[in-house]
């Protein structure tokens, strides 16, 4: 029989934040054995939650700093059957908290898992009042400076098969794309990034999508967003307007901590792309590579990514001019390729997919999914897609809901009627922090 010397103790763990209740666990571990750490690879910690504040390395050299572990592995999955399976050790230590909520079926397989060589479980008991999600929930409301937010998406699309994003267009919207979660197995859902759209900032301003809103009144929008959010946001450039005015929006947009700033090759003043029977006329390539080399230029940082938005599709020409283009800019040094289709059919969008996904020099590739929505992000994702935008929805469903709130009223000349259509008082109070309550 092994002597505790040579027993083997697995101990998984995010360790993004350590804190006593780590310590403990850890301190637990170390009674029965060595101490092999599993420490969750960042592409594991983004598989269910949010990205890790901080690297795998920098945890792995905090880790390495604690008395009584041995060795810290990479845990790449959060299923831990394959390393049980190679290492099988002689305990596997997790803190009880997992005996309910999204971590319950892993424990079970754990279980299952280690009956195998008759290994054992220990649970130390949790350490109520701390957790890492919440000391880093609790440092992120504080805010994030412009220079980490900026950093964030392409930290997402290294670790993330596809960067969910969703349209913005005042404050309170871009709280619900902040803080909107829901927990689906073993996952919290949550979206990436905020889309900050021509159409709906437009729109939300009573105006036209056809660049009559200008920068000014755009960063405005903006700056709202990013007042009270710290999540990536990609802002919609619309056609860029002038090469000298577009190395302007460049710069402001960079120094505001954006991420990215998609820009459609389409000639000022664009339509909107999903208006039925516009005239889209498309801007001269060798133009608009002129305008992509403009901003890569005029950008400070490599953090801030310029993304040519091709529009072939959406002005009638073929997925082979799509094509040309895709080559054209990314030669221009686009970061990433926009493709855009209003059809319900995307046919011409997946042969454009599959023909693009031949490329050598191929950047990452965004969607947006408006008039195809059938199609899931698995889907998408599957199709090349790196990110996936569902532009206007929270604009969308704002509007149907106050229309049927007005119309409620003007039907029972009061609003009593309007009470199970609308959040109480006192929600919206709560929903903003700082409201005195
Ligand atoms: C927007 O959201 O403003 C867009 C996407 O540019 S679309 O409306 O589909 O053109
Ligand atoms: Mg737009």
């Amino acid at each position: 029989m092994k002597s505790t010397k040579n027993k083997i103790v697995y101990v998984p763990m995010a360790a993004d934040y350590l804190h006593i209740g780590h310590i403990k666990i850890i301190n637990e571990a170390k009674k029965h054995g060595k101490v092999i750490i599993g420490l969750l690879t960042d592409q594991a910690i983004s598989s269910y939650k949010r990205v890790p504040m901080t690297s795998f390395e920098q945890r792995k050299k905090i880790m390495e700093t604690i008395a009584g572990v041995w060795k810290i592995i990479p845990q790449h999955t959060l299923d831990y059957t394959e390393t049980l399976q190679e290492l099988k050790p002689d305990f596997f230590v997790h803190g009880d908290d997992w005996k309910e909520g999204i971590q319950k079926k892993v424990r079970k397989k754990v279980i299952e898992t280690i009956k195998e060589w008759d290994g054992k479980l220990i649970e130390p008991s949790y350490t109520q009042g701390i957790s890492s999600t919440m000391l880093i929930d609790g440092q992120i409301e504080q805010g994030v400076t412009p220079d980490y937010r900026r950093k964030q998406l392409k930290k997402l699309m290294g670790l993330k098969p596809i960067v969910r994003v969703i349209e913005a267009h005042n404050g309170l919207s871009a709280r619900i794309a902040e803080t909107t979660k829901i927990t689906c197995g073993n996952e919290i859902r949550e979206f990436d990034a905020i889309w900050e759209s021509s159409l709906t900032d437009s729109s939300s301003k009573g105006k036209p999508d056809i660049e009559l809103v200008d920068l000014t009144s755009r960063t405005q929008t903006i700056n709202e967003i990013l007042e009270v959010t710290t999540k990536p946001i990609i802002v919609d450039g619309d056609t860029g307007g002038l090469i000298e005015h577009f190395v302007f929006m460049v710069k402001t947009l960079e120094r505001l901590g954006v991420s990215a700033l998609i820009i459609e090759d389409k000639v000022f003043p664009k339509r909107n792309s999903l208006l039925d029977g516009a005239i889209h006329i498309s801007e001269d390539i060798d133009k608009f590579c002129a305008k992509i080399k403009a901003g890569i230029h005029a950008r400070v940082t490599q953090d801030f990514m310029i993304i040519a938005r091709i529009e072939s599709l959406i002005a009638g020409k073929s997925v082979s001019d799509a094509l040309l283009r895709a080559n054209a800019y990314i030669e221009a040094g686009a970061d990433a390729i926009m493709i855009h289709s209003k059809n319900k059919d995307p046919v011409k969008l997946i042969e454009f997919c599959k023909q693009y996904n031949e490329f050598k020099n191929k950047v990452p590739l965004v969607v947006v999914p408006t008039t195809y929505n059938h199609l899931t992000e698995d889907e998408l994702k599957d199709m090349g897609a790196s990110i996936v935008i569902y532009a206007n929805h929270l604009l969308r469903a704002s509007y149907n809901s106050m229309k049927q709130v007005a119309e409620t009223i003007l039907e029972n000349k009061r609003s009593l009627e309007t009470d199970n259509i609308c959040i109480p008082i006192k929600e919206v109070l709560r929903l903003i922090p700082h409201n005195g309550c």
